[in-house]
């Protein structure tokens, strides 16, 4: 039976060296260890051992098992740590290598040019107001000296959601939601969507505007047309020319249009300014008088002007581009050009 422990000893360290991975070690282990293990078989083989043979051979198959348990704890141990090694080797990041560089977006051309209009009337004073999209027909229209029969009113130009209640058709009643609340002087601006039930190659049902109100006691047309030359110099360039043409809106009187001059041909005429040498880009004149009176404001005591211009057309302007709804078909290949 000594023979045999020894035997059993020798064989077993000679396999653990073979053993490649933790489920070979497993097997073995039960080989060796398991109930029906060849260390248990003689163990159990014991009973049948002299008085005078069971001290000896049990101490010698206590140590052997002792020596082979820490034989096999020590391959166990190994192959665990060659694991993680191995683990930690195929989850290595080469921090040597460059990064990709992540593809920055741009501004679209109309944010573009709100920014940029917005930073101009800011530089002479004027503070930005904004106000609501869906508005009431009282502040789109009524307040704004525009009567009852105007064609503006009509349901072919304007989104109505119901009888009062409308998308608005200009900023403009957010100038007249200002008023009521604050008194002369006023300098502000309104940057924001409207909307008209039109769509052509110049006209989509949503676009950008921004407008102007200045109010204070003694303003003239004149201070109004120095600040759209200033405010065109800086948009378009130094050298700009700008031109004021009679016009007619309900909210305003006197009233003009505002051309530039052609800012591909500049003035010789041209494609673009269909042989004119002038590009309309602003609408503008003095308030009228009526519009003060909704709000309660004396035109006595104070007068002011007003003006507004289509974002998106003066971006296609600034830019060349040939239509106004390439602007919001959101295909990268136009967006990207910018
Ligand atoms: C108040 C009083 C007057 C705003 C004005 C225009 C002239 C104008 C057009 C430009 C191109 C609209 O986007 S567009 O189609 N706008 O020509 N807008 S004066 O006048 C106001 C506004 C508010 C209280």
């Amino acid at each position: 039976m000594q023979e045999e422990l020894k035997q059993i000893e020798t064989e077993a360290l000679a396999e653990l060296k073979t053993v490649g991975d933790l489920s070979d070690l497993e097997s073995l282990r039960i080989k060796y260890f398991g109930r029906k293990g060849l260390l248990s078989t003689v163990m159990r083989g014991m009973g049948k051992l002299s008085k005078a043979e069971r001290p000896v051979i049990g101490k010698l198959a206590n140590e052997v098992r002792t020596s082979l348990t820490e034989a096999f704890n020590g391959v166990e141990r190994t192959l665990n740590q060659q694991a993680r090694e191995g683990q930690l080797a195929a989850e290595a990041v080469d921090i040597t290598l460059p990064g990709r560089l992540p593809r920055l977006g741009k501004k679209h051309p109309v944010t573009q040019t709100f920014d940029r209009i917005q930073e101009i009337f800011r530089g002479m004073g004027f503070q930005v107001a904004e106000g609501p999209e869906v508005e009431h027909e009282y502040y789109n229209f009524d307040a704004l000296n525009t009567p009852a029969e105007h064609p503006a009113r009509d349901a072919h130009d304007t989104f109505y959601i119901t009888d009062s209640l409308l998308l608005r058709t200009h900023t403009s009643p957010v100038q007249i939601r200002y008023m009521e609340k604050q008194r002369p002087p006023i300098r502000i601006i309104v940057p924001g969507r409207v909307y008209r039930c039109d769509s052509d190659a110049s006209h989509t049902p949503m676009f950008h505007q921004v407008e102007g109100l200045l109010v204070a006691e003694q303003v003239t047309f004149s201070e109004l047309k120095g600040v759209l030359y200033a405010f065109v110099q800086q948009m378009f360039g130094e050298g700009t020319r700008t031109r004021f043409r009679p016009h007619f809106f309900p909210f305003t009187e006197p009233s003009a249009e505002v051309d530039i001059s052609c800012t591909t041909c500049h003035g010789g005429g041209c494609r673009l300014c269909s042989g004119t040498g002038w590009l309309e880009i602003l609408g503008a004149g003095s308030v009228h008088p009526n519009v003060f009176r909704y709000v309660d404001y004396d035109p006595e005591q104070f007068t002011g002007f007003a003006f507004g211009m289509g974002v998106d057309r003066i971006a296609t302007l600034k830019y060349g581009i040939p239509d106004l709804r390439l602007m919001f078909d959101n295909d990268m290949r136009f967006a990207q050009q910018f």
